[in-house]
């Protein structure tokens, strides 16, 4: 790791620990996740500033759009690739749409990119990712990998074995936190971190849950030794936002 990615990283990893908030979710899942609030992305950045996130996931064009009034109030992970849900999974592929550079441009403190291990499309996605890992090295920017199983040949995409897999990938191409779905259990997840050693293993919140069922999974997954989350919908979605992102607080830093 070279100065620039230690510096950046330590912008988003905190005493060892991530809280991210994403709202990738309008290019992935599109507008159906949003409400009259949420759907303006001024509304989800202030729950970032106000709610103590160690970064923001966000395309290009949002950031583009909105991170100059946000400036300073928490790092920027830009996401590199996407696709819509439009698309059949079969053979889900998540195509390259903004590079490192334009991250740099765009003040981001990391970039996000999301594998969907397991598709017949991996092969593709590897090598891309691969070319913007090289770039990451040259301009110092710290990686945090999307690390789903997905795809025709992937049964369960929560399988722990497919999962730690996942996480395994994640580390085996050099990103510095795999971001994973989780797979139900302490048990099940404890070999998931166990699979990504010195890459950081964070959570994704998933679709909208009862504020103490998800408050209580969140304590499972960090018992299980994950260094946090990534979370959206539980947060943007729920009537009280900045609550919810008070008590993920504690969970992940105990304060
Ligand atoms: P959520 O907490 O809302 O699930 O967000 C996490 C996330 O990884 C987003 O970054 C991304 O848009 C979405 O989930 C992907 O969801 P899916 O598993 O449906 O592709």
């Amino acid at each position: 790791m070279n100065i620039g990615q230690k510096t950046r990283l330590s912008r988003i990893v905190k005493d060892g620990k991530v809280l991210l908030l994403a709202m990738d979710q309008g290019m992935e899942h599109g507008p159906v996740d949003f409400n009259e609030k949420n759907i303006d992305p001024e509304f989800v950045l202030e729950i970032a500033k106000k709610g103590g996130f160690t970064g923001m996931a966000l395309g290009k064009g949002v950031a583009y759009h909105y991170m100059d009034q946000f400036a300073g109030s928490f790092p920027l992970i830009l996401k590199l690739n996407g696709r819509t849900n439009l698309v059949p999974k079969d053979s889900i592929y998540s195509s390259p749409v903004a590079s490192v550079r334009e991250a740099v441009r765009l003040g981001a403190d990391a970039v996000g990119y999301t594998l969907y291990v397991g598709s017949p499309t991996e092969a593709q996605m590897f090598k891309e990712f691969g070319a913007i890992r090289a770039e990451c090295e040259d301009y110092g920017m710290p990686t945090v990998v999307w690390a789903y199983p997905r795809g025709m040949h992937v049964k369960n995409e929560k399988d722990p074995a497919i999962v730690a897999y996942a996480a395994r990938v994640a580390l085996e191409l050099g990103a510095d936190i795999a971001k994973v779905n989780y797979t139900g259990s302490v048990e099940s997840f404890k070999p998931v971190v166990q699979a990504a050693q010195r890459c950081k293993v964070i959570a994704s919140g998933g679709s909208k849950q009862e504020e103490d069922k998800f408050i209580s999974m969140a304590k499972d997954i960090i018992s299980a030794g994950a260094a946090g989350f990534a979370v959206g919908r539980n947060v943007w979605q729920s009537e009280k936002g900045l609550d919810v992102a008070k008590q993920l607080h504690k969970v992940v830093w105990g304060k």
